[in-house]
């Protein structure tokens, strides 16, 4: 049989569009849902097999709930600004702006051949000055509030991005973008939002979600909680607090380290020390911080002491390349007789080690197990658990300590030396300083006339830096930098409920009512990223009383990775691998791609795209069409009603919990036994837990069996309860055992050579009845009868 799947895919998806099925209304009286998936970059490449699958996942999600009755909003858009597309318009010689409008306009007309049911009058672009207006805005109030603020520090800089990058995408000392390229350290002067003033919410707000535990887990080791105790310690003469976990071992200090990259570094350094201490950092330069810590232990003395406010001891200060800039307060209170990275440190530079918790032969490495206090005075045999309080509580006595709780989440860093992002909305003047720009004059639109190639391209355009002081109306200077790209996407999901506002960000009242997002789709690879980012806006915007709820992603999924023929990841950069879905669907049609992407696998895990398993899902859509193409509409039996309403029950639950594979497998179970002629309530419900796989061929099935309506608006079938009859599941499996037993004996018989053509079954009075006759025979070959006995 021959299905005309482009046919039929046109008409549908001409049908939907013309009459807007898939809008969402918020005046509905059904129950609100929110389905979304991660926000995609238009790629001018265009969506191949791997991104459309994700979709896809949403789709048939969506679909779902928009059967059981829910007012589902699923909207889609994209993430347009940012640096992929600058480069790529770079290196065609056309503006981003026309690069990324050909690229979205190609996008949507791959996303609704997928026969994706989005709304598509919420779409969104974040290159439109009407989106990034509103990142202006955010980034004003952050301003205001003190969240967002300017610093001179070590930064990360990719030099093949031209760049600096935020923490989170420095991955391994590489650039998120680049993992061939080390991320550089510069000093520099940027713009930072301070994610760290929520750094324990962050952690705790995670307990409540309904995410995958590795996700939660991930998060909270990038959050990075620890306890410690903050010491004053004396350098020059001012108290200097360091950060320790460890106070215990405050006796055992031989010297201290600052590192390398502190701002203050060049301050402390003794005179005749400042040659020594810039030929050390000079030689650290090109290499990133995270590298460092993976580097041999390395310092230089700076000529400078500190007072151990134990017991006054003057200990060296060393700068080094194992200590964090930013983190705790950048110095070490160094310990070599316990801890590894002081320990290795002290040997090299000679200096002194001292044992101060009784254990191990301190030789060879640092001791960093438990035990007995020694050479630590008043606190000596002290076991060192008791010791940390009894010391903390001694130094706290004298105002000298208190407990801290220090994060390893770094404030994001936002600023970005490119153009194709939303433009920092402050000027630089002389007299006033940073001035934020007012908010009746956002958005700071991006000028069209810039040179690429150059630095950073919103440089070179003179007559767009130079305007006016907002406050004293001198010439001033306009902020070159761009926001991180990350910004679009911390909040694109808001916007969404209110899409077409032009007074404010949003109505707080409709994000209120759809907001948080009920089912969040998306990769893993984003879970230290965008997924902290959006949870830090969403608590901001909570703060000033934008929003009334704490978290973005109520409940979140993981797809796994499409794997190409050549067995690489489904990607650009592997063009081998790469499978078009206009290619599928030209050869196969797209429903078949559809439920071939969902069948072999439950989606959180890696797929492999196979030519085989396609043409697998082509013949069972065919087996469908057929069946309803020769379907005889009559009455059902109880039987079929009884598995009817089993598999319905399963399948509702194993699409909830994105167990799509083993729904499809009672899909075709269901398929597999319906009768020729049964009721067109039986035709329909079975039809209808197809159809979120199958948009296209269920619809077109629809019509055919007389309806009118759009399968897609129609309800997910009801179970009833009332008509699961395990008699019936009894019987089959009797048979079974039973046509397993005549084949058996039938062997038997065979092997010496009678050949038996009739088949005589003796059975309990009242139980001939139980076996269907008819199946018996088909099943056996031969001719069966029953007879009670
Ligand atoms: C003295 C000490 C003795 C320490 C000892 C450890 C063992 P976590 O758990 O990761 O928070 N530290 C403090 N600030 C640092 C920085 N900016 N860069 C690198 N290391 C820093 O680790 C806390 C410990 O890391 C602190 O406790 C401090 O070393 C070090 F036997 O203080 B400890
Ligand atoms: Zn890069
Ligand atoms: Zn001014």
């Amino acid at each position: 049989m021959e299905i005309d799947f482009k046919s039929i895919e046109k008409k549908w998806q001409g049908k939907w569009e013309q009459e807007e099925i898939f809008r969402t209304f918020d005046n509905s009286k059904k129950k609100k849902y929110y389905v979304l998936e991660m926000f995609p970059y238009p790629s001018g490449s265009g969506l191949h097999m791997g991104h459309a699958w994700n979709y896809i996942i949403g789709d048939i999600f969506a679909r779902f709930k928009r059967l059981q009755g829910f007012n589902v909003l699923y909207p889609m858009g994209y993430d347009a600004l940012g640096l992929p597309a600058e480069n790529a318009a770079i290196e065609e010689g056309i503006h981003p702006e026309k690069y990324t409008n050909q690229s979205i306009l190609n996008y949507i007309k791959q996303q609704k051949s997928l026969g994706l049911s989005y709304d598509w009058s919420r779409m969104l672009n974040t290159a439109s000055p009407n989106f990034y207006k509103w990142d202006q805005w955010i980034f004003l109030k952050m301003l205001e509030k003190g969240i967002a603020y300017r610093k001179k520090a070590s930064v990360n800089w990719c030099p093949k991005c031209e760049t600096v990058l935020a923490n989170e995408q420095v991955h391994n000392g590489k650039c998120w973008r680049h993992d061939d390229t080390n991320a550089e350290i510069k000093h520099l002067e940027q713009w930072f939002f301070k994610t760290t003033n929520y750094a324990g919410e962050l952690l705790q707000g995670l307990k409540k979600l309904n995410w995958p535990q590795k996700t939660k887990t991930m998060q909270e080791n990038w959050i990075g909680k620890s306890n410690g105790v903050e010491i004053n310690f004396q350098v020059s003469g001012k108290k200097f607090p360091i950060f320790t976990t460890r106070p215990d071992t405050i006796f055992g200090v031989t010297f201290m380290v600052i590192s390398a990259q502190h701002p203050d570094l060049m301050k402390l350094v003794a005179n005749e020390k400042k040659k020594d201490v810039e030929i050390f950092l000079n030689k650290l330069k090109s290499v990133s911080e995270k590298e460092q810590k993976n580097m041999e232990k390395e310092g230089v003395f700076t000529g400078t002491y500190a007072i151990n406010p134990i017991n006054n001891e003057k200990v060296p200060i060393y700068a080094g390349n194992f200590v964090v800039a930013d983190y705790g307060s950048g110095m070490v209170m160094a310990v070599p007789a316990h801890d590894q990275r002081d320990f290795e440190f002290a040997k090299k530079y000679g200096i002194k080690i001292r044992q101060v918790i009784d254990g191990g032969y301190v030789k060879k490495s640092a001791y960093i197990e438990q035990g007995k206090l020694i050479n630590s005075k008043e606190f000596n045999s002290l076991g060192n658990e008791k010791a940390k309080q009894e010391i903390l509580k001694h130094l706290k006595k004298k105002k000298l300590a208190k407990e801290k709780t220090q994060y390893k989440l770094r404030d994001w860093l936002i600023s970005r030396q490119r153009y194709w992002g939303a433009p920092i909305p402050v000027v630089y003047c002389e007299k006033c300083g940073v001035v934020p720009v007012p908010e009746k004059d956002l958005p700071v639109m991006l000028p069209m006339k810039v040179a690429f190639g150059k630095g950073n391209p919103l440089a070179t355009n003179e007559e767009w830096i130079r305007t006016k002081c907002p406050k004293c109306k001198c010439e001033a200077k306009r902020e070159t930098d761009t926001m991180d790209t990350f910004a679009n996407s911390s909040w694109y999901f808001l916007r969404y409920c209110d899409p077409d506002n032009s007074k404010k960000i949003f109505d707080s009242k409709k994000i209120n009512f759809w907001m948080p997002v009920d089912q969040y789709i998306g990769g893993q690879e984003h879970i230290c990223m965008h997924l902290i980012y959006a949870r830090f806006y969403t608590k901001f915007l909570r703060d000033i009383k934008l929003l009334k709820f704490d978290e973005p992603f109520a409940k979140l999924f993981h797809q796994g990775m499409l794997h190409g023929l050549d067995g690489e990841k489904m990607s650009k950069s592997h063009p081998q691998s790469v499978v078009l879905p206009e290619t599928v669907s030209d050869k196969y049609g797209i429903d078949t791609a559809r439920i071939f992407l969902v069948s072999l696998a439950s989606p959180e895990h890696d797929l492999d795209w196979s030519e085989e398993g396609i043409k697998g899902s082509l013949k069972f859509i065919n087996k469908i069409f057929e069946y309803f193409e020769n379907a005889k509409i009559g009455k059902s039996d109880a039987k079929t009603e009884s598995k009817l309403n089993k598999i319905i029950k399963e399948v509702t639950v194993q699409i909830e919990s994105f167990k799509y594979n083993l729904a499809i497998i009672k899909i075709k179970e269901l398929f597999n036994c319906l009768p020729k002629e049964t009721s067109k309530e039986v035709l329909e419900k079975s039809l209808k837990l197809l159809h979120p796989f199958c948009p296209h061929i269920t619809e077109e099935i629809w019509e055919k069996i007389g309806n009118k309506s759009f399968i897609s608006l129609s309800e997910w079938p009801k179970i009833e309860e009332k008509k699961i009859n395990d008699f019936f599941d009894k019987q089959d499996e009797s048979l079974d055992k039973l046509v397993s037993d005549i084949m058996n004996i039938l062997k038997i018989v065979e092997s010496r050579g009678e050949i038996k053509s009739r088949i005589y079954v003796y059975v309990i009075p009242g139980e001939k009845d139980f076996y269907n006759l008819d199946e018996l025979n088909k099943r056996i070959g031969k001719q069966v009868e029953i007879f009670e006995v």
